[in-house]
């Protein structure tokens, strides 16, 4: 057998599914079987096994032995090929198996029995040695005559004995109806209320007159009680709810419950403890993250592993890269950064706001009454560098910063200055692989203005707050940004080709006055230099109503720099009118989140939540948590806090979408080494992992499968195969990073 990819998608199938309009199932279709010979009663034709199995009969079944010391999933496989799917419809998949010894795990995939081999579906059961019966359904988001069953057994170190019976694949059944287990109708932060914080629950109940409510202590005695506000049906997930407000309660504990219309919340604290934690964890993630470095088993015990993309075989490493073809004739340099997010790729762009995100929690800490830059300071992350008398949160980032620096496109070249938009593998990979098993070859993308300035505006940003610290490290940062920016000024208009997809993702983005704009902003508050201070006072952006419902992102980074501008201290003329328009900006995500009966300042046009909606919402959050900065009013810091709420489990999934926090949380997260839903053996995310969360757009088969049809808040799911709805990335933890930061900070 050929080798087979591991490949869960491959991104070209899977855009042109995410493009096409979602297929509907064929009404009242015939069941039909497509699996020959599923049962082995007198032989096992058609099916085909690798050379290194023992297979044959027994009892009516099909067994293998399967050898030890493989090292991929498919290098032992029994499967059958020519299988015909047709797109939108739904399929029955279902097998006996047993395994022994017991604990083994089978791979079990309907894919493409020929090049690229993509897999459609996939499960991996863990086998028992008395055997079971699995069964699944899910649709095909292709038409192919040449499709395959496959049960894939390698990877294991021991030798061990697979056996299946009555294999089928039936075509024509009806879908399977997706209902997430929501839990307790009763809605709340799973994780803690701040003891002089504001306290907000939500119901969900058909009753539309008032309901009495009870909180209840860890022992289960009332200690607070009140009635409900019906609040009609909410949009953003079309149930007919109340909310619930018991911030008059204010003493410190754990393990309260809400109880109303008969249902009992999930526990949570009342307690700033969680938050300290958080502020940690979320930061902590990015050392994980880390290319081009073992990660140490001493610092993230049970996350361990050898450096990616160092260049050991098999990986083709990042130390000597060339361009993809025809682009440049040079190669550079680029190890170390991060990993963008469950994939391999590293990407200046979202680099670049994710690193702000960063430097900026850290200096807001600088600038504000509440800050407490400390908490986030030498010793704090346990990360290599901890103890080195930097702040352990500015060496983190600069762990990417170098690499944003490599990516510059060197003196004396074509474009020289700006910055390559991206480097990452040639073909999309398949799930699980570890980054040092990688075998892709690495390709750098050709430069854009975006990318030059975000490397402008980061490196700027870096220079005055690594000064302190490094004055060569800021001098050259400083240098690089006035080199990129120089080089943007020069090309304003180099875009990124948005169907530059394949292996990595686009990040297209064809608006650049915000990123100009934020990169003036952080030169200028760097510099104060009279050319960066009139670019900033010419911009149109400078003046522009920026804080919309989707707040902003890795494309819109106009905030960045209005932000920073509001707080870092300067003499930028009509800096008053920047501190008025982020408060006026605030007082529109205030009166969202009134209005919202789950409480959160995200209301996105036509209710379509944006892909990684859960850092929009804490993005708005962070306007607001800056417009208490600015003003010193209550109500805005209320309000970034009660955000916290949604993300921690006050939404319509009763989810929390931060691995390690709150009794139910996202830990599937979409991601090639945190893979422990495909491999028992690999970890799930670390605790203070993002999930991207609601995506009304669901762009994979799998959401596209379960979530057909969901309204707003419902468009996610806790499973590592849907990309959409529940990846992890820098961009998003930086956001939680940050917010986390400021809620530990109000104590
Ligand atoms: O977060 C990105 C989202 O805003 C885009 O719409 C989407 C499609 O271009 O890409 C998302 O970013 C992904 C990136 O392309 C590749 N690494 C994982 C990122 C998160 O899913």
């Amino acid at each position: 057998m050929k080798r087979r990819r591991t490949a869960l998608l491959s991104l070209t199938a899977l855009l042109a599914t995410a493009l096409a309009a979602l297929p509907a199932a064929p009404a009242g279709a015939d069941e039909t079987e497509q699996v020959r010979n599923g049962g082995f009663d007198t032989t096992t034709e058609p099916w085909w096994t690798t050379g290194n199995l023992t297979a044959g009969l027994s009892d009516g079944r099909l067994c293998a032995d399967v050898p030890g010391g493989t090292a991929n999933r498919w290098d032992a496989a029994v499967g059958q090929n020519d299988i015909a799917l047709v797109k939108g419809e739904s399929y029955r998949f279902s097998f006996s198996a047993t395994g022994s010894p017991a604990g083994h795990v089978v791979r079990a995939i309907v894919g493409l029995s020929v090049a690229p081999y993509d897999t459609y579906y996939e499960v991996t059961p863990q086998l028992s040695v008395s055997g079971d019966r699995y069964s699944y359904t899910f649709t095909s988001p292709v038409d192919t005559a040449r499709g395959q069953v496959g049960f894939q057994l390698g990877g294991s170190a021991d030798p061990w004995r697979f056996c299946m019976d009555d294999v089928s694949l039936l075509g024509g059944v009806p879908p399977e109806q997706y209902e997430p287990d929501t839990g307790p109708r009763v809605r709340v932060n799973q994780v803690a209320y701040l003891p002089a914080g504001p306290k907000n629950a939500t119901l969900v109940t058909d009753a539309t007159a008032r309901l009495p409510w009870q909180l209840k202590d860890a022992g289960g005695a009332v200690v607070a009680r009140g009635s409900t506000v019906p609040r009609g049906v909410d949009v953003s997930s079309g149930q007919n709810v109340h909310s619930i407000d018991f911030g008059a309660y204010r003493t410190r504990g754990t393990g309260f419950t809400l109880v109303a219309d008969g249902q009992t919340s999930r526990p949570f604290d009342i307690d700033a403890s969680a938050y300290q934690r958080l502020r940690l964890d979320a930061a902590k993630y990015y050392y994980t993250q880390r290319s081009g470095t073992p990660i140490r088993d001493d610092l993230r015990p049970g996350y361990g592993r050898p450096a990616g993309h160092l260049g050991v075989a098999p990986n083709q490493g990042d130390k000597d890269v060339p361009c993809r073809p025809g682009v440049c004739d040079y190669t550079l340099d680029v190890t170390g950064g991060w990993y963008d997010a469950g994939d391999h790729g590293k990407y200046v762009v979202n680099g670049g706001i994710s690193t702000w995100e960063l430097l900026s929690t850290y200096e807001r800490a600088l600038h504000t009454r509440t800050g407490q830059a400390d908490r986030l300071g030498d010793g704090t992350l346990n990360i290599p560098e901890s103890g080195n008398k930097v702040p352990d949160l500015l060496d983190e980032a600069r762990w990417e910063l170098e690499f944003l620096l490599r990516m510059q496109v060197p003196e004396g070249e074509p474009l020289a200055g700006m910055a390559h938009h991206k480097i990452h593998d040639e073909q999309w990979t398949g799930l699980p692989l570890m980054p040092h098993d990688d075998p892709q070859k690495r390709e750098l993308h050709p430069p854009t203005t975006a990318a030059t300035l975000n490397l402008a505006a980061t490196a700027a940003q870096a220079a005055r707050l690594y000064k302190p610290y490094d004055k060569a490290f800021a001098a050259k940062t400083l240098a690089a940004a006035r080199t990129a920016w120089a080089a943007a000024l020069a090309h304003p208009e180099v875009y990124a080709d948005p169907n530059d997809g394949i292996g990595g993702g686009a990040y297209p983005d064809t608006t650049v006055t915000d990123e100009f704009y934020w990169a003036a902003a952080e030169l200028y508050l760097t510099t104060r230099e009279k050319e960066f201070e009139r670019y900033v006072a010419n911009s149109p952006v400078h003046t522009a109503d920026i804080f919309g419902p989707l707040g902003f992102d890795w494309a819109r980074t106009a905030a960045a720099g209005r932000l920073d501008l509001a707080l870092v201290p300067s003499g930028l003329p009509g800096r008053d009118k920047v501190r008025a328009s982020v408060v006026k900006g605030a007082d529109r995500y205030l009166a969202t989140l009134k209005a919202h009966p789950y409480g959160l300042p995200y209301a996105p046009d036509g209710n379509v939540y944006d892909w990684g909606s859960s850092h929009q919402v804490l993005n708005n959050a962070v306007v607001l948590a800056t417009a208490y900065d600015i003003t010193g009013a209550t109500k805005y810091r209320d309000g970034a806090l009660q955000t916290m709420d949604y993300i921690l489990g006050r939404n319509a999934l009763n989810i929390s979408y931060v691995t390690g926090y709150g009794e139910v949380n996202a830990h599937n997260q979409h991601s090639r080494w945190y893979a422990r839903q495909l491999d028992p053996k690999q970890p799930n995310p670390p605790a203070g992992t993002l999930a991207g969360g609601p995506n009304s757009s669901i762009q994979d088969p799998l959401a596209q499968e379960k979530l057909r049809g969901c309204v707003g808040q419902f468009c996610y799911i806790d499973d590592i195969r849907s990309w959409s709805t529940n990846e992890h990335t820098i961009n998003w933890n930086a956001a939680l990073t940050r917010m986390a930061a400021f809620v530990a900070d109000q104590v």
